[in-house]
This record gives structure tokens, C-alpha cells and sequence, in this order.
């Protein structure tokens, strides 16, 4: 496997695996409890909408070979199951899609300024590695009009922006400063662009912040606002350790762990490739192989 191949599967699998094994641990006992009933696939750990909405865009990218919107929108909403745990709205937003409504209409339809959750960024780590190699430009580009389709909200697509941008710098391995500099540099809002300052003058210190504090500061909500940046920061602080240290800090972040996790996952996996993936929990994976065999399909389309 070519170093390219690996670390879009490496990013592929993180991200499942990230998603797989943090949404056991996601909300109060209720949802802990629902999710020990039905996270089980045949023996394996079940993903989520956010591998499912990832696959969605991997198979879109592979056949279409740039951002469909409307073969995205057809591909999401056959795809929704509801054992997946999709966010109330993206729910409503896809069952209308798959009615008829066009994604311009449905996405309006459910909030009138578009979602700003987090499902357009867990996602959008595969736009950024489907584009590493062009430009940051094309990267934004390409993550916006994957983001808008589902997540109209300014913030909702500036998270998918960060993240997508995230994964394509650290997939090109560069230095910590020079992606908080250039995610600064893309930042189009004062909310995102506080909460990357932040993380900026955190990272000029050696310690890593609490997980309690990055939940308290950066926020581990539903909303992109409230996780996309804690992502970005769990990643850049653990490049170095073992994805099982990477996935136990972010449990501890806790909230929306699954989708935290998948963002954590992707980006981390970008950079370390698939052999540094922990072997254990790539067989407990449900669909390892077909992820994997969509990686590096996506690996050789472009
Ligand atoms: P979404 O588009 O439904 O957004 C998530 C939620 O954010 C919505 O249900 C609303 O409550 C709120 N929201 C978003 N935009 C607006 C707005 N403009 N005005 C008012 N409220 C708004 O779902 P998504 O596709 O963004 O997915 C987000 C999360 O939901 C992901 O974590 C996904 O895994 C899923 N999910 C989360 C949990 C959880 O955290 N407990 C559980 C199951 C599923
Ligand atoms: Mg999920
Ligand atoms: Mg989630
Ligand atoms: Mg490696």
C-alpha cells in the first residue's frame, strides 16, 4: 500500500472507529442504555450517521469524481436509517428529501437558516482528503458545497470548512502552528476564530488541557460551533500518542462523543495511517472490509 492509499485508510477507518467506539458512550444512561441494545452488528460495533453520511460522500466522490450536491442529497436521504442515532433535524431534512422536496427546499424547510449541528463536518474529512493535494481553496470550496446540502447555517458549514481544511494539513504532515495559522487564515467568523485563538495560545504551552476543560471552553455539543474545534484541538495535541490514549481523552470530553470522536479519528488517522489503527478494534468494526475497499477506491479516483 502507497503512503497515500495509507492514510486514507487510516483516516477511513479512524473515523468509524472513532465513531463505533465513542457512541457507546455518548449521553445519560437512558440513551447508554438504548444504544447497549441496538450498537451491535452481528457481533460487531455498530457506527453511526456519521460513517454512514461519510460512506454517502466516499461513494458519491468515487462515481461522480467532484461534489454532486444533488447525487449527494439522493445518496443521504436513501441511506438514512433511523437505528443510525441522525440528529432530529437531519432526520426530518432527509425523510422530506426522500418525499420529493429538493435539498434546497427540505434543508430551509426544517430551520429557516439551515442547521448549525455538526453533521456537515463529520463528514467532511473525506472532502479534505479527496482534495489534500490542490489547493486550500478547492479544499473550502469542495467542504462547502458538501456541508450546505444538509447544513445550510453559516456555522454548520464553517465547521465542516475547518475540519476538511484540518484533515488535508495534517494528511500533508505539516507542523502544528503552520495548520492553527492557516485555519486562522480560513476562519470566517468571529465565534470560530475566538475559539481557534484560544486553542492557539493553548498549544504554545507544553501540558494538555483537561478534558474538562476543552468540554468547559471549547464545548462538546451537538452543534459545530460547540465540537469542531475541540476536535481539531484533541487531534493536534495527540498526533504522537496511540489512537487507543486519542480515543480515551476524547470519552472523557465527553457529550457528543461518537461525532467528536469521528472528526478526532479521521484527522489523527490522516496523519498516522491505517497501520497505526489498533488491530483489536479494526475486528470489532462493523464493515471493516467494505470501508476499507471504499478507502482505496477514493485513493486511486483522483
Ligand atoms: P441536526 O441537523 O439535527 O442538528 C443537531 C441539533 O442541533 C438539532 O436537532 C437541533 O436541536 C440543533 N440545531 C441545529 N441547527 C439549529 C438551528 N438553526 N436552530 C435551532 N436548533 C438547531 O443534526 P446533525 O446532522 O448536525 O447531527 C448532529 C448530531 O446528531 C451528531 O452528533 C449525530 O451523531 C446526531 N446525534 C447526536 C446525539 C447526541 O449528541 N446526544 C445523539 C444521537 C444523534
Ligand atoms: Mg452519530
Ligand atoms: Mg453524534
Ligand atoms: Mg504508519
Amino acid at each position: 500500500m502507497n503512503l497515500k492509499t495509507n492514510r486514507i485508510t487510516g483516516a477511513v477507518l479512524g473515523l468509524a472507529l472513532g465513531d463505533a467506539f465513542g457512541a457507546p458512550h455518548e449521553g445519560g444512561t437512558l440513551e447508554r442504555a438504548f444504544w447497549s441494545l441496538i450498537g451491535n452488528s452481528f457481533g460487531k460495533h455498530r457506527w453511526t450517521d456519521d460513517t454512514q453520511m461519510s460512506i454517502d460522500v466516499l461513494e458519491s466522490l468515487i462515481e461522480r469524481r467532484s461534489i454532486d450536491q444533488g447525487d449527494l442529497a439522493r445518496r443521504f436521504a436513501s441511506s438514512y436509517r433511523w437505528y443510525r442515532g441522525y440528529g432530529a433535524g437531519a432526520t426530518k431534512l432527509l425523510k422530506r428529501i426522500g418525499a420529493g422536496q429538493t435539498w434546497q427546499q427540505a434543508n430551509r424547510s426544517v430551520f429557516p437558516d439551515g442547521s448549525f449541528g455538526n453533521g456537515g463536518a463529520m463528514r467532511s474529512p473525506v472532502v479534505g482528503l479527496y482534495y489534500a493535494e490542490e489547493t486550500h481553496e478547492k479544499v473550502v470550496g469542495a467542504a462547502r458545497l458538501c456541508a450546505e446540502i444538509t447544513h445550510a447555517h453559516p456555522l454548520g458549514i464553517e465547521g465542516a470548512i475547518l475540519v476538511a481544511l484540518t484533515t488535508a494539513l495534517v494528511y500533508k504532515d505539516l507542523d502544528t502552528s503552520e495548520i492553527i495559522r492557516h485555519l486562522l487564515l480560513t476562519a470566517e467568523t468571529s465565534p470560530f476564530r475566538k475559539k481557534l485563538e484560544k486553542i492557539e495560545a493553548w498549544l504554545l504551552h507544553d501540558s494538555v488541557k483537561s478534558p474538562e476543560t476543552v468540554a468547559l471552553e471549547l464545548g462538546n455539543g451537538v452543534a459545530a460551533l460547540d465540537s469542531c474545534v475541540s476536535a481539531i484541538y484533541i487531534v493536534l495535541t495527540h498526533r504522537e500518542k496511540s489512537f487507543d490514549e486519542l480515543l480515551q481523552y476524547t470519552i472523557k470530553v465527553g457529550g457528543d462523543v461518537d461525532t467528536i470522536a469521528a472528526m478526532v479519528g479521521a484527522i489523527w488517522g490522516a496523519g498516522r495511517g491505517v497501520d497505526a489503527l489498533p488491530e483489536q478494534k479494526l475486528n470489532k468494526l462493523e464493515q471493516c472490509d467494505r470501508l476499507k475497499k471504499l478507502a482505496i477506491s477514493l485513493a486511486s479516483s483522483n
